[in-house]
């Protein structure tokens, strides 16, 4: 059995105050492939602050993501993103600071854009692939908490790509079809 924790989080960087914490640094390198055009270099995309718990399905397993600000071509830097290994688990985000959106589609290709501003949680059911998107100027802080069994599934996503985009429009951002996607027949 755990014995109960607690953390502080900085809202504003996703920043937590415990030293047991695993942090993922992905670089323009790392992420190279998710965009339209090709990105390197070693200037860091995003971060993730996890919290691990045993990786069964009676806890929870909790991190921060601080998603800096910044663009490959016309579109902003975004996650990889994933389905969940095992595809029913379910996720929440709250975001804590920056302006983003959260895109997840299904295996079949249904999608779901949604904003993520300070004070959005986002429920992201069981089968949703989940991808975030910074389209402000400050880092896009979130945190998260899922299924403590859910795993990772990044290779469906390197395959079949995203059903959309999120480019910088006259308007601002803007979701467009993205046709190089195929459906995970
Ligand atoms: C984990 C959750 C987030 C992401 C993080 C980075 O299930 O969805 O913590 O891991 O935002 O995204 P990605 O797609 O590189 O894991
Ligand atoms: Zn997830």
């Amino acid at each position: 059995m755990l014995t109960p924790f607690a953390a502080n989080i900085e809202l504003l960087t996703g920043s937590i105050d415990l030293p047991e914490q695993r942090v993922v640094s992905r670089t323009l390198d790392d992420v190279n492939g998710i965009f339209e055009t090709g990105c390197h270099g070693s200037e860091v995309v995003y971060e993730v602050f996890n919290l691990d718990v045993p990786e069964i399905n009676s806890e929870l397993q909790t991190c921060t993501t601080r998603l800096y600000p910044g663009r490959v071509g016309d579109e902003y830097y975004m996650t990889k993103g994933h389905f969940h290994e095992v595809r029913n688990r379910s996720e929440i985000y709250l975001t804590t600071s920056g302006v983003g959106r959260l895109l997840m589609a299904t295996s079949s290709g249904e999608t779901v854009v949604h904003e993520m501003t300070p004070g959005t949680m986002n429920y992201i059911p069981g089968g949703w692939a989940h991808r975030s998107v910074n389209v402000g100027s400050e880092p896009l802080v979130f945190f998260a908490a899922y299924v403590g069994d859910a795993g990772h599934d990044y290779a469906t996503i390197e395959k079949c790509g995203f059903p959309v985009r999120v480019v910088a429009g006259e308007d601002g951002p803007t979701v467009v079809a993205n046709p190089r996607y195929v459906a995970d027949a």
